[in-house]
């Protein structure tokens, strides 16, 4: 698992060079940007069950045959699983968003989930949707807070709907 300064160290180490200004440049977002990560995570933390249900409520309202007889997520069961995974995706982001670094996703969340979801005919789409209402609440969280650019917030979520969109596995 790596983050934003053990990547960088490791990338220079293999090439044997001195950190250049491209590096340094890099170091010094990742430090300047490390309270605004910080706060976010404690913002998540500290909400983290109200944004899982709100991100249910909201999905099953915009897609209600998944709660439906048929649908993946009907069943008591099942519905604790979805909410579950969601909350999964929302506790990984925490970590990736003080890594600065995507490492602990692919590690721990994204490798060969996309072949569990599809022998159990979790759908991905709509999961990806979970994944982004909850990005949209914990901006408009960061928003209240005062943190105006968020584009470190995107970035995990927005991974993981990369990878688990596209990723043949
Ligand atoms: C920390 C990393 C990690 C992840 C990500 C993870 C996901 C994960 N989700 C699962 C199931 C599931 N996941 C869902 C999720 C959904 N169904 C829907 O219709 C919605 C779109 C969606 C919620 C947004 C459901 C319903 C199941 C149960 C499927 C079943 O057993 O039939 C399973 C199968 C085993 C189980 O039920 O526990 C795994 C492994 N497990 C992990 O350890």
């Amino acid at each position: 698992m790596r983050d934003a300064v053990t990547s960088l160290i490791k990338n220079y180490d293999i090439a044997g060079r001195y950190f250049d200004r491209n590096a340094l440049d890099d170091l010094k977002s990742y430090f300047e940007s490390g309270t605004a990560r910080v706060q976010a995570a404690a913002a998540i933390n500290s909400n983290a069950a109200a944004i899982v249900k709100q991100a249910g409520l909201t999905l099953f309202e915009e897609q209600p045959e998944l709660i439906r007889p048929g649908g993946n997520a009907y069943t008591t069961r099942r519905y604790a699983a979805c909410l579950r995974d969601m909350d999964y995706y929302l506790r990984y982001a925490t970590y990736a968003i003080v890594a600065g670094n995507m490492d602990v996703l692919n590690e721990r969340v994204l490798q060969g989930l996309r072949e569990t979801y599809n022998s159990l005919g979790v759908p991905i789409s709509p999961t990806v949707s979970g994944i982004q209402i909850m990005k949209d609440i914990v901006k408009q969280q960061m928003a209240t807070l005062g943190v105006t650019n968020t584009s470190f917030v995107d970035e995990p979520f927005d991974y993981m709907t990369r990878e688990l969109s596209e990723q043949d596995i």
